[in-house]
């Protein structure tokens, strides 16, 4: 593997950090699923996009603008925007989210109007349409300007976003449950990546209880407080960065902590999330964690220990003997995910979020904001909030499913 040292118009971190590899001819991509160590860049997988090989061919903002809008223009945008000085989208100092996720919408040809508008001024907002809000499949003339990725196959997608701006925007240092691969189509992006091993030394939000419903940092590690969050001095042992261009996919294992920065000027990434488990499966152990995290509040921590220890050695079905009736409930539900049925990176997933979440061996698991464990414990009590979680699944694997039926997108 060669590594991507190439500059780039950031700011250097506070701390070192290693680079993200670059695959080379030898990689075994089928390997890499099957046990990915860690994230790696691929170069020219999608070098016959018609959308690639068109922009590529602009050679300024400008004319990259002309086609988008020219070409998808009707297409309905999601978008947010942030102040030019202060583009990050994240936590504030008082762990408030500083941001709404795609509160406006537009054609994207008024959107490359307003981007336009935007590159001509180093004041104006920044503009940032956000792929949660953008699926590549609900844009028909879009999806028929990428192709599918064969090496994909046999993955599951969970969902396919465009990601659309003027530059320069910082999103939060976050993980997501499934694998994800970033299409950088136009543009740089540079993308700070932790394992969850690190998750102790990043301040966690609760459990899938950060923004956008995932497990989110309150610190920013371009700018880390490190009077409020010590410990995240320590995340440097783990940091490792991907400077991302034009060409690139850059491909995360599952769970792998992303903070994403922009360079200035038009920036177009297309990623596709895929699933890590089969998709009950995946729901099954997140149910599974939001009761167990709320039934080891319950639970003192020599019983804790007890359980953690039983994992360790037998991880079976039985709890530890003569513990209690909850600890064995525990004990049973926690090994189900530990079973070779479930591949090793995810059992090691499931081992790093227990150690965490419900033994808490790291000390609290929200310690830059302890209330919020409590009341994010309160909330998953009511039956409501789980009603809320089945049918958000449920509705995302439909959504899913007719938006494949309808049109093609990175996963075949
Ligand atoms: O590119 C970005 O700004 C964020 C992308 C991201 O966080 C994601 O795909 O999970």
């Amino acid at each position: 593997m060669a590594h991507n040292l190439v500059e780039a118009p950031f700011p250097p971190f506070p701390f070192t950090s290693r680079p993200v590899p670059i695959a080379r001819d030898a990689f075994d991509f089928e390997q890499w699923r099957r046990e990915p160590a860690g994230p790696v860049i691929l170069k020219g997988t999608f070098a016959d996009w018609p959308l690639f090989r068109s922009l590529k061919q602009c050679h300024t903002d400008d004319a990259r603008l002309d086609y988008l809008s020219s070409t998808f223009g009707n297409n309905v945008v999601g978008y947010t925007r942030v102040p030019a000085s202060d583009p990050f989208m994240g936590y504030d100092g008082s762990g408030k989210q500083n941001f709404k996720y795609a509160p406006a919408s537009c054609t994207l040809s008024e959107f490359c109007a307003l981007m336009r508008a935007a590159l001509k001024d180093p004041d104006a907002d920044v503009l940032y349409a956000r792929g949660g809000a953008n699926s590549v499949r609900t844009w028909p003339e879009f999806s028929r300007a990428i192709r599918p990725l064969d090496f994909l196959k046999g993955m599951t997608p969970n969902g396919e976003g465009v990601w659309l701006g003027n530059g320069r925007h910082v999103t939060y240092l976050h993980q997501d449950a499934h694998f994800n691969f970033f299409a950088m189509v136009t543009g740089v992006k540079r993308v700070l990546l932790y394992p969850l091993e690190a998750i102790a030394d990043l301040y966690p939000t609760p459990f899938y209880g950060g923004i956008a419903g995932t497990t989110s940092s309150y610190v920013r590690p371009g700018a880390p407080d490190l009077a409020k969050f010590p410990r995240f001095a320590n995340a440097a042992k783990d940091a490792w960065v991907a400077q991302i261009e034009e060409g690139d996919l850059l491909c995360l294992p599952p769970c792998w902590w992303h903070h994403v920065e922009a360079a200035p000027g038009v920036n177009l990434m297309i990623n596709t999330f895929a699933w890590a488990l089969p998709p009950r499966r995946e729901f099954e152990f997140e149910v599974m964690m939001r009761k167990a995290v709320r039934a080891a509040l319950g639970l003192g921590p020599e019983e804790l220990a007890r359980v953690r220890s039983h994992l360790d050695q037998r991880a079976n079905g039985e709890g530890p003997v003569g513990a209690s009736r909850s600890a064995r409930v525990l004990s049973r539900r926690l090994s189900r995910f530990l079973q070779p049925d479930i591949p090793g990176y995810w059992r090691k997933i499931a081992r790093c979020y227990y150690d965490h979440y419900i033994f808490q061996v790291n000390g609290h698991p929200v310690s830059a904001h302890p209330e919020r464990h409590l009341a994010w414990a309160r909330q998953e009590g009511v039956p409501k909030q789980r009603l809320r979680q089945w049918f958000r699944f449920t509705r995302g694997i439909a959504q899913m499913t007719w938006r494949r039926r309808r049109a093609s997108g990175i996963v075949p």
